[in-house]
């Protein structure tokens, strides 16, 4: 018999976010026809920023997110440069991408282990293994402590859970436990070391247009690595080695969650004052890499609880919230490029660069990678791929990271001077951790006249377009087959590897 299988909320997520999905009887289970991501709240940080000073964008759009502050902060302020007419000097574009590089491994960490992981290694059972490490000693008290309390919400994070397919082999199982508890002190350090350049976190104050506001000195160089370090023994170590345990325990998850395969990038991590990436832009169709046109960009709100014009760029964006709109079913709008849906995140970054001109190193890096694996690039588009691509960023920026200190001019300034417009427009395009971030900005009068986000999430979690085309996480789902659908185990892992953050994806 067909059947309605909901998850609501999805928890171990950012934000408000209910799955939907049809399923029909199939062999094994029930196998997903038609899905629906419904982002359930409205918040209207675009309204809230209409009249005010244009430098308090940066500090109010980071409060869209408590995990991606930098990247909004990243956003804005490139933006504002834009409409300023300046860009960041040597030392302010290399202080903010330190402070965002600290930012991503703090958030693909948080992703992995906090998140994602419960979904595949069996945390009950931590309860029978002997051993005296202090990890193993905590892991054992957290979850024990969590499973003898009776209140309304027991044991999270770890309960309530659906029954599933977890690790059964007990070293692999304890192992990623144990990892579990030391990735939680690793994103601390990581939360530091962004705030010794960018003096808080999360909602960093020291990012502005032009650069950061403090200037380097041998003391937090010395901070930053020394953290640095320490972040990067764990990535190689342990992260890396995971993803690829995590990789050879469920392989069936190369097959499962591929999605619509388009994707794109806006490209981040500013080099030099020519404006050449770390992490390339670029759009990846069919296995082609094409350039990035923004004048492709737009949102459509046929779906959407808003009575905003729909299809228009996001320089001409409205925000008008409509909560009782017939056949809308998510407070998202449905971002489009050409009119079509795009994969946005660790993958198609990573597709964009093996994809683009100049991507031979990471061809060969990650060909050497999946050749271990015995996978084929194309099986990237699935559950395991989207976690592997997170790793081998981390792996990435800290090496960049090490590199950047080294360029830092110690005492210099850290920002170009700038002076806020009367009148002006500008764009600030980068890459958050969970994909593709635009903000959109006019000023008037010295005043914010128009802000526009157009945020990772709402790329990937996007309800259907006015062409009636699902979004790239319900066509993710589509097809999925779910074994016990009282435990719809296989599509959370399927919404997790996108990393959503419905806090984002509505502002
Ligand atoms: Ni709230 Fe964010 C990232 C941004 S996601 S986490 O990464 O921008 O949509
Ligand atoms: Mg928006």
């Amino acid at each position: 018999m067909s059947r309605t299988v909901n998850i609501s909320p999805v928890t171990r997520i950012e934000g408000h976010l209910a799955i939907h999905t049809e399923t029909e009887p199939v062999a094994g289970g029930h196998r997903v026809t038609s899905a629906r991501c419904e982002g359930e709240m409205f918040r209207g940080f675009e309204t809230i920023l209409t009249g005010r000073d244009p430098l308090d964008a940066q500090q109010i759009t980071q409060r869209i997110c408590g995990v991606c502050p930098i990247s909004h902060s990243i956003a804005s302020v490139r933006a504002q440069e834009m409409a300023y007419g300046i860009k960041p000097n040597r030392n302010g574009r290399l202080l903010q991408n330190l402070v965002f590089a600290a930012n991503y491994l703090q958030s693909h960490v948080l992703h992995f282990y906090v998140l994602a992981a419960l979904d595949f290694v069996d945390v009950t059972a931590v309860l029978k293994y002997t051993g005296s490490s202090r990890a193993l000693r905590d892991l054992r008290r957290w979850v024990k402590a969590a499973l003898d309390r009776s209140d309304v919400f027991p044991a999270a994070p770890f309960l309530p859970r659906f029954e599933a397919d977890y690790v059964k082999d007990v070293n692999v199982n304890w192992t990623l436990l144990a990892h579990y508890v030391e990735a939680l002190e690793i994103r601390r350090l990581a939360h530091e070391m962004a705030a010794v350049f960018g003096a808080k976190l999360p909602h960093s104050t020291a990012i502005v247009p032009g650069g950061v506001t403090q200037a380097p000195t041998l003391e937090r160089v010395l901070a930053y690595r020394t953290r640095l370090k320490e972040i990067g023994r764990f990535v190689e170590d342990v992260y890396v080695p995971d993803l690829v345990t995590a990789a050879q325990a469920f392989p069936s998850y190369w097959k499962i969650g591929g999605g619509c395969k388009d994707v794109l990038s806006y490209g981040a991590f500013e080099m030099d004052d020519a404006g050449a990436l770390r992490f390339p832009s670029g759009v990846v169709r069919g296995g082609v890499w094409a350039p990035l046109d923004i004048a492709h960009i737009t949102e459509e709100v046929r779906y959407s609880r808003f009575d905003s014009g729909t299809g228009l760029h996001p320089s001409r964006g409205e925000t008008r919230p409509a909560p009782r709109k017939p056949d809308a079913y998510s407070w998202l709008k449905a971002p489009r490029y050409q009119g079509q849906p795009m994969e946005v995140g660790p993958l198609a970054r990573v597709l964009v660069a093996y994809h683009s001109p100049d991507g031979q190193a990471v061809r060969t890096q990650v060909d050497a990678l999946l050749k271990k694996l015995a996978v084929k690039p194309a099986q990237l588009h699935s559950v395991i791929g989207r976690h592997l691509c997170r790793g081998l960023e981390a792996q990435w920026l800290v090496a960049q990271a090490h590199q950047w200190l080294d360029e830092l001019e110690l005492g210099a300034a850290p920002a170009k001077d700038f002076v806020i417009c009367d009148r002006g427009e500008g764009h600030g395009l980068t890459e958050a951790p969970r994909g593709a971030l635009g903000h959109w900005l006019s000023v008037r009068n010295h005043q914010i006249e128009r802000y526009q986000c157009v945020v990772p999430t709402t790329w990937n979690c996007s309800p259907r377009d006015d062409k009636d085309q699902p979004g790239p996480v319900e066509q993710a789902l589509t097809g999925v087959v779910i074994a016990n659908p009282d435990h719809p185990i296989e599509p959370a892992r399927v919404v997790r590897s996108f990393d959503p953050c419905i806090a984002c994806a509505v502002h």
